[in-house]
């Protein structure tokens, strides 16, 4: 893989808007990541792209810019399972971020708890094939033991289309289990046909199963606004993130998913991404939840 970066890579926003809804006091970021700076954190040699560089420094430049007041920084699969540039990005965040890694089955216990110490709460599985090589699901078990009696959490990452046989292994894993934006809806099908249906059930029949609602960018059709001025943007996949946020208050997170990796369309202004929250979260009690109980709840107790 060349340290060139990804040809038709688009870069994050160089100037997001203000957000025009107001955050919470306490509100998290709870999906974003660092790349590097490759210089001094090197990318994996496994890795299926090479980004940009978007360091700690400018994550927390654009936390106080869009009025959040903590991050969880998810390991990006370009850095695979060397975690050092999340670690440091932790150290230097003074108490205001928590991490989530991705580790392999020969990590130590003395490793474990250093990294129970500098912030990290979970531990990443990806089943996205254009991302990951293959993990085999007894590894992935063997650290989901290892890692369940420190509290932590597992964040999973997969394509609808894969649900039907990941199924039973996340139902079975003894720890809770994260989905990542909303376990990748195809919006242009109805919110209440099967596939959707699908993942609703699952949350509705397994109480230890969360979801982000996040990257209405990655999954919309019809886009970011078309006209200036218009401030509720990806208007077509609210009513999936709605449906998930008002069936299960308790048992979801927001966050903005910057630097935003892979995108092929367009990169989102951030501050508009903000402005998506009230589409999907409609009342204070909801928003509050959403954006404060429950990321402090898994994160930070
Ligand atoms: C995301 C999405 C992607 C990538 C990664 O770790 C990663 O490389 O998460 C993606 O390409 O869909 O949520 O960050």
């Amino acid at each position: 893989m060349s340290d060139q970066i990804t040809p038709g890579w688009i870069p994050f926003h160089p100037a997001p808007s203000r957000p025009r809804f107001t955050l919470p006091p306490g509100a998290v970021d709870a999906h974003c990541h660092v790349f590097g700076p490759q210089a001094k954190f090197p990318f994996s040699p496994q890795r299926k792209y090479t980004p940009c560089d978007a360091s700690a420094e400018q994550l927390f430049s654009l936390r106080d810019h869009l009025g959040f007041e903590r991050n969880v920084i998810v390991q990006a699969t370009c850095h695979g399972s060397d975690n050092r540039a999340l670690l440091e990005a932790l150290h230097t965040a003074g108490g205001r971020a928590r991490g989530v890694v991705t580790i392999g089955t020969g990590i130590g216990d003395a490793e474990l708890e250093s990294m129970h110490a500098a912030g990290v709460r979970g531990v990443r599985f990806n089943f996205v094939r254009r991302l990951v090589d293959f993990t085999p699901k007894d590894d992935l078990l063997q650290i989901a033991r290892r890692i369940a009696p420190l509290g932590w959490h597992v964040v999973v990452y997969f394509e609808a289309r894969d649900l039907p046989e990941l199924r039973d292994f996340f139902t079975e894993l003894p720890l809770p289990v994260v989905v990542d934006h909303m376990g990748s809806p195809d919006v242009s099908q109805p919110v209440d046909g099967p596939e959707f249906g699908m993942f609703v059930q699952l949350m509705a029949d397994y109480a230890h199963i969360w979801s982000k609602v996040t990257c209405p960018e990655r999954f919309s059709v019809s886009g970011p606004p078309a006209r200036d001025g218009e401030r509720a943007p990806y208007r077509d996949v609210a009513p999936f993130a709605r449906r998930l946020v008002e069936a299960f208050p308790d048992r979801v997170l927001w966050g903005t998913d910057w630097p935003h990796p892979n995108l092929k369309n367009h990169m989102p202004d951030d501050g508009l991404l903000v402005d998506f929250i009230p589409q999907i979260a409609p009342t204070l009690a909801l928003q509050k939840r959403l954006l404060v109980d429950n990321p402090m709840r898994l994160y930070w107790s």
